[in-house]
């Protein structure tokens, strides 16, 4: 490879002005020398990208397709860059130019096609597997509008549309030759050949034009480039002139608007399935676009021969989202290459994999039946068929209970399609996202499966990547470990524990607080500019950023705020260590709980920040639009992470993750990999409080828990409770949060009060609290517990979670470049 070309890269940064903009780059706003710079950046991968590709298809490499509705990408300039390893002489060039690399970094919008950890998660996996050196395409939609922008007025949530390429995307290749057409609609003809087999030809149906664009996903250094590709739609060019030719004007504009309206938006729930046609519709065209592509590519390359597909394809389900990819490969197999039943249930088993995210109740995907047969003809015939085997198999294999077991397990039951159930038929490999919840899946949710199925579990826990969550988005502590430990924790991060030696040497940690500190005076600076206030950066950043949901428990931390105001405000002479509330959170836009949480935590803000009988004790800052390049700002500056769901609800987590590696101290119950983390550290670097998930799960059973006994036993939390119906954060509307305080205290028709066991845990994590503000003041300690925390985080790089997926799940081989 040649040696990075200063000269050439600076004339092209130059160029890239004129033609991009009629302009000298000296005359170009930020955003456009974003774009000068950007269209330069490409460049330098274009090569690489090509290269990749054709090695990987001379040696005939096995390709994973991660088949997700999100990816949560973020931003992708700075993080190229660095990938590339050409940071150093990027900067001198943008240097010498009059320019200045943060800002133009700063010039792009986030890439926000996710809402919250599931697409994170596959941005980072992406991110791991080039560097890993896998062969892999990430699957996905080219939403116009990606996850709302969150603005504060008066308090409140307010959801602005995200208009991310309203001035184009400089990374991305519009690749219309490879457009593929899918069928919505009609109706399935059955036709007998001659060979006396049936044939299923689908009729009348309305066809949309998938067009893929391909961005690149470049590896750190080390030359192989990945790719994400999002498709577009597009009404189809015959359709049209068809029903112009016919005068039918009206069909031809709605056609052009269904294929609009696939790709228009990102559906903005987490953890919440609502059952809306036009999601099945985002779902089934993503899906096909890809899998056509897939077997076709693989075709190609195989003389037409698809029947040993598995050996070189593996598809990936991020959640049951994907999972039409199922009865589409069984689809594609038979229709269009002519493989047998049995012959294609064997390639769909063996190529299928499936990832589940959560075990909340309300997320599981489960289509009316009327609805899915309706949009999905022929692939609803596919799916009756699978579960008619499957009951069958059923059957044979427990006489004795087959209607009992088949009630729990069928795809297609009480007139509805199942994903997850499919998911888990349709595949080989069924993982949880952390070891806790993996258990969970076998023991209670998937118990069933789990016991007819039991080679096809297993765990992979979550990762976060350390090329963008330390070396980019904290330099100064990469550079510190760097400096300590040499360079090689950026792709094997379990070399972090060579650091566990300094944890008790004094200029180490001298050194290591010390970036902390400027890490808070970044966040200070970013917290004064987007919300004008100006915060102590003394004081402890005790920090809370995730998508906002009652399990989650982001009402526990305000009411916990709420009662240490109390506490100063009665004895205002007792000793109180300066402490800053940080919250970033979005709300579902149509979850009412949610967004009057975001209410209350501006409103408690409100009132304690303007305190002046506080002196600043207490702040409480609520970041606007919490996204992924306000999370690289956010958690190098965390001293707490708030990890507070309710145990068994939070599948894994991974912002817990990401702050214990910039040596926050987890705040946490025993949930998800919380119980992984502390495995690591060690119990005695973090504050571990509360109700273990097997007390919640009997709990939830024995219908014995009593909210109102807390309420009428404890009065400090009594006096918190009625703040929240007395006006004293509301006084213009006393009775404004009366929704939450119901939701804790009074049991409804479709709710359990305190369903989240909110009142049952927040004397644990008061004491926990207490406990970690006492343990901060000792410098030496904190300082040397936080050391540890990030000695001890190498076990959660995606880098090790990839590994294990692709040696157990997706048998992958590595490229390898022989020129
Ligand atoms: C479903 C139907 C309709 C519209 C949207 C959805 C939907 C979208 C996103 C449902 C769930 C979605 O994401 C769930 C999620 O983010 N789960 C989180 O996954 C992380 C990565 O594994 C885990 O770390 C978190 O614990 C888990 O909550």
């Amino acid at each position: 490879m040649q040696k990075f070309d200063k000269a050439l890269f600076k004339k092209e940064v130059e160029n890239n002005a004129r033609k991009l903009f009629r302009r000298e780059l000296t005359e170009l706003n930020e955003k456009e020398a974003f774009h000068a710079v950007a269209a330069a950046v490409q460049n330098q991968i274009i090569d690489d990208w090509i290269r990749t590709t054709k090695a990987a298809e001379e040696e005939d490499c096995k390709r994973v397709y991660y088949l997700s509705m999100e990816f949560l990408m973020g931003r992708a300039l700075g993080n190229n860059i660095l990938n590339l390893t050409s940071q150093e002489e990027i900067r001198d060039v943008i240097n010498e130019l009059g320019l200045n690399l943060s800002a133009l970094e700063e010039a792009e919008p986030d890439w926000a096609l996710g809402n919250g950890g599931l697409g994170r998660l596959a941005a980072c996996f992406l991110d791991s597997l080039a560097t890993l050196g896998y062969w892999a395409c990430g699957c996905g939609i080219r939403y116009k509008y990606g996850f709302f922008k969150q603005q504060i007025v008066d308090g409140y949530q307010k959801e602005v549309a995200d208009d991310w390429l309203k001035d184009g995307n400089p990374f991305e290749i519009r690749r219309a030759e490879l457009a593929k057409e899918v069928r919505f609609g009609g109706w399935v003809e059955t036709v007998q050949e001659e060979d006396g087999r049936l044939h299923f030809v689908h009729k009348g149906y309305q066809a949309v034009e998938a067009i893929p664009y391909d961005t690149p996903v470049v590896g750190y250094n080390n030359h192989v480039v990945d790719t994400l590709r999002v498709w577009d739609a597009k009404a189809t060019d015959t359709f049209r002139l068809d029903e112009f030719d016919k005068g039918n004007y009206q069909k031809a504009v709605e056609s052009a608007n269904m294929a609009r309206n696939i790709v228009e938006v990102l559906y903005p729930n987490d953890n919440h399935y609502a059952g809306k046609e036009l999601r099945l519709r985002q779902q089934y065209f993503f899906i096909s676009a890809s899998v056509q592509t897939a077997v076709a590519d693989y075709a190609k390359r195989h003389n037409g021969d698809v029947r040993k597909l598995y050996e070189k394809v593996a598809f990936q389900l991020n959640d049951t989202h994907p999972t039409v990819a199922v009865a589409e490969l069984m689809r594609v197999l038979m229709d269009d290459y002519h493989l047998t039943w049995d012959e294609s249930w064997e390639i769909t088993l063996k190529t299928c994999a499936y990832t589940n995210h959560t075990i909340m109740a309300e997320a599981l995907e489960k289509w009316p039946i009327e609805l899915f047969s309706k949009l999905l003809p022929r692939i609803y015939q596919i799916v009756e068929e699978i579960n008619r085997r499957f009951c069958e198999t059923v059957r044979a294999k427990y006489p004795e209970q087959a209607e009992e077991k088949i009630a729990k397990m069928a795809i297609i039951y009480d007139g509805q399609v199942k994903m997850a159930h499919l998911a888990i038929i349709g595949g080989h490999a069924v993982n949880g996202v952390a070891a806790l919840h993996t258990e969970i899946l076998k023991k209670q949710e998937l118990r069933d499966f789990y016991e007819m199925y039991p080679e096809k579990f297993s765990n992979k826990t979550n990762g976060i990547t350390q090329r963008r969550w330390v070396y980019h988005a904290n330099p100064e502590l990469a550079k510190w470990i760097t400096a300590h430990i040499g360079d090689q924790w950026l792709t094997d991060l379990s070399k972090l524990e060579k650091l566990a030696v300094y944890a008790d040497d004094k200029q180490a940690q001298a050194e290591f607080m010390a970036i902390k500190r400027h890490n808070k005076e970044r966040l200070a600076k970013y917290v004064l500019k987007h919300n004008g206030i100006k915060l102590n950066v003394d004081s402890i950043f005790d920090v809370m950023v995730k998508r906002l949901h009652e399990y989650k428990r982001q009402l526990m931390n305000i009411l916990h705020v709420m009662y240490l105001y109390n506490q100063i405000k009665d004895h205002p002479e007792m000793e109180f260590y300066p402490h800053t509330f940080i919250f970033g959170a979005k709300a579902a836009a149509g979850y009412k709980t949610a967004k009057l949480t975001i209410k209350l935590i501006n409103n408690v803000a409100e009132v304690i920040n303007n305190d002046p009988t506080i002196q600043d004790k207490i702040k409480v800052v609520f970041i606007e639009d919490y996204k992924v390049s306000s999370a690289e700002v956010i958690i190098p500056a965390a001293d707490f992470s708030e990890q507070i769901s309710t145990a068994s609800k939070e599948a894994s987590g991974t912002s817990n993750m990401k702050l214990m590696v910039n040596g926050a101290l987890t705040m946490g119950t025993m949930d998800g990999a919380n119980v992984e983390i502390v495995q690591e550290v060690g119990a005695e670097n973090a504050f571990i409080f509360g109700m273990s998930s097997d007390e919640v799960i009997a709990l939830e059973h024995n219908n014995e828990y009593r909210p109102m006994d807390i309420f009428n036993n404890d009065q400090e939390i009594r006096r918190v409770l009625m703040q929240l119906v007395n006006g004293f954060y509301s006084p213009e509307d006393p009775e404004l949060f009366r929704p939450l305080y119901d939701s804790l205290l009074n049991t409804n028709e479709s709710d359990r009060a305190d369903r989240y066991f909110i009142l049952k845990d927040l004397r644990a994590y008061m004491k926990a609290q207490e406990e970690a503000v006492k343990k901060f003041q000792d410098e030496e300690w904190w300082a040397r517990a936080a050391i540890l925390n990030t000695a001890h985080a190498g076990k959660f790089s995606s880098d090790r979670t990839i590994e294990e997926y692709a040696k157990d799940i997706w048998g992958l081989d590595k490229i390898v470049f022989k020129d």
